[in-house]
């Protein structure tokens, strides 16, 4: 049995995105667990907008029984060069199904900012939070410039980030998150010398299909949240075939869940010590993400990155988890028909 204090505190750092969703779905089942305490949602301007990527982890923290959750807000961000990524997510970030779920419950005009909320729990509980950061890194960047060496105070900070030894998602060379932002990301790289990476190079390992979706709502099939999930993978797989991200396998990839596999079982993943280092001006390779293979001393590393996965073992451990959330939601759906957990 674990104790309170034994419990990884998380914040996690998101712009749902329908990665994002399964990711933060299999946080909320943890914490269900007792695995993992969620102190709080950090919202952040990314797949879609600020207000949208707010209002949807609203939704799901409403839909799971969790809406006490703090939600932070984030500011839009001022760059032009940048469109987000509705055409892979949706215009909503999730499928385009907000408006099948409960409206959300936390206001955006009165929440607190993303960074002051990360600020606020790192001070607090210095070396007990973990930064879990599935979007672009502005909200982690916007607290370190505001508050120095904040960041060191979390106990760790895993990143969904990166593209090494494969090509990009966004560009040739470049990963969304930090093509959306390479100057917030190095900022994060410079903040401390353990940042945690999880790149493509695993993600696109990571391919969910609709036998796993409905694997896991089985046991509660007509619940609000299992018709929200299948209905959500449909929609991603769709843009993923477009984009040709799965070799042609129908499913879609759960990227920003990379960060929990590590977390709750490190045992898939393998890590390589580095220092990496984000392209912020090339023409061609903007926010491209480099590790130096040269022969020569490194005196500085500052990441670990993963570079393989054991995909079995993560969709075995990812796909339980996610089961825990329909059994105890059985009480919360419309047709339910199981009993509470
Ligand atoms: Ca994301």
């Amino acid at each position: 049995m674990k104790t309170q204090s034994s419990l990884r505190k998380i914040i996690l750092d998101t712009d749902p995105g329908g990665d994002d969703i399964f990711a933060f779905l299999w946080l909320l089942s943890l914490v269900k667990q007792g695995l993992a305490e969620l102190v709080a949602v950090t919202s952040v301007d990314g797949n879609v907008g600020a207000r949208s990527t707010f209002s949807s982890a609203s939704q799901i923290l409403g839909l799971t029984g969790f809406q006490h959750i703090e939600v932070g807000r984030s500011f839009p961000l001022q760059k032009e060069v940048v469109s987000d990524a509705a055409h892979i997510h949706g215009a909503d970030g999730m499928g385009n199904l907000s408006h099948t779920l409960p409206p959300a419950t936390h206001r955006f005009a009165e929440a607190r900012y993303s960074d002051e909320v990360i600020i606020d729990q790192l001070n607090a509980l210095p070396g007990e939070i973990t930064l879990v950061a599935i979007g672009p890194l502005t909200n982690l960047a916007a607290a370190e410039a505001k508050s120095p060496g904040i960041l060191k105070k979390a106990r760790e900070i895993v990143i969904m980030a990166g593209a090494f030894q494969c090509p990009g998602n966004i560009s040739p060379h470049a990963e969304f998150n930090i093509f959306y932002n390479p100057e917030a990301a190095q900022i994060v790289f410079d903040s401390r010398d353990d940042i945690v990476v999880m790149p493509l190079d695993v993600t696109r390992h990571l391919i969910l299909t609709p036998d796993m979706a409905q694997s896991v709502t089985q046991t509660n099939p007509d619940s609000q949240l299992a018709q929200f999930l299948i209905a959500l993978c449909e929609f991603m797989i769709g843009t993923a075939l477009s984009y040709r991200e799965t070799g042609g396998i129908p499913g879609f990839l759960v990227h920003d869940a990379a960060t929990l596999g590590y977390l709750f079982y490190p045992e898939t993943l393998m890590l390589r010590r580095a220092n990496v280092r984000v392209e912020t001006k090339g023409e061609w390779t903007r926010g491209q993400t480099l590790i130096d293979y040269r022969r020569s001393a490194k005196v500085n590393a500052n990441a670990w990155v993963a570079l393989q996965v054991d995909k079995i073992g993560f969709f075995t451990s990812f796909l339980a988890d996610l089961k825990v959330l329909f059994r105890t939601d059985a009480h919360r759906s419309a047709n339910a028909h199981g009993s509470p957990h």
